[in-house]
């Protein structure tokens, strides 16, 4: 492992962008340090000096002496968008093996993580903020079960390309709060409809996907960076996600 310079990470763990970083970061047993960004109290020296992209969370300076939060050494790379991020982490840390060595396999990691962004991510607003029908959402579920491979006579399932990878990391921590918010009925949706959808996933339809996330879920680095109490309670507590 080279590691040259500090790492601060920019983070918040109710985010599953940023628990994206954290489970890179954690497989890679990079040595770095977390900073809290509450986005309802957002410093003012974040937009300025760290996301001067879009403002959002995770970020990641890497290089130079550590250095207070809100000012980030010259010598210090200030890099944004999770999967910038992720991309940066395999290659500095090229033996956390965050992508495979066969090509095909790393572009399809790719699509996977693609397909998170595009095709489950809005529709997870939509079905849990603005009242949409959970169809899209389930939708969002087969796009990704569809390029599982199969689970093996042996009752192992594999990950996205077989070996845990950038896709598995994009995925998982999405996955996981869908389904923990579905459980606990957390959404702007009627009334006991998160159960109903959650009891359509636990359903044979959706049998891949759900071992997939079972799998992802004691995958060490997903395990070492998942703290569901804490969690839950922030999303417990989100305006946004609270029925009127
Ligand atoms: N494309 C970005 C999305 C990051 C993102 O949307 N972060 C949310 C937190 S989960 C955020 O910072 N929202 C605040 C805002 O939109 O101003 C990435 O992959 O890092």
């Amino acid at each position: 492992m080279i590691q040259n310079g500090q790492i601060t990470f920019y983070t918040h763990v109710y985010s599953p962008y940023c628990h994206r970083v954290h489970i890179a970061l954690e497989q890679a047993k990079a040595d770095y340090t977390s900073v809290c960004i509450n986005l309802m109290e957002k410093p003012e020296w974040y937009d300025k000096k760290i996301n001067t992209v879009t403002g959002k969370i995770p970020a990641l300076t890497y290089g130079g002496p550590k250095h207070p939060p809100g000012e980030p050494s010259p010598e210090a790379a200030v890099l944004v968008e999770s999967g910038v991020i992720l991309e940066f982490l395999h290659e500095t840390f090229p033996e956390a093996r965050l992508l495979p060595s066969d090509p095909i396999l790393r572009a399809n990691a790719r699509i996977f993580v693609s397909i998170v962004d595009n095709k489950l991510m809005d529709v997870f607003r939509g079905y849990f903020v603005e009242g949409a029908p959970a169809s899209a959402l389930l939708a969002g579920f087969e796009a990704l079960q569809v390029r599982l491979p199969p689970v093996g006579a042996d009752g192992k399932g594999g990950f996205a390309v077989g070996e845990w990878s950038i896709g598995d990391i994009a995925a998982a921590p999405l996955l996981a709060r869908i389904v923990m918010l579905l459980e606990h009925d957390i959404g702007r949706f009627e009334e006991g409809d998160g159960p109903k959808t959650l009891a359509l996933l636990r359903g044979p339809k959706y049998a891949r996907i759900m071992k997939y996330l079972e799998d992802a879920k004691r995958w060490p680095s997903f395990e070492a960076t998942w703290d569901e109490p804490t969690v839950l309670a922030i999303w417990q507590s989100n305006p946004f996600f609270k029925r009127s």
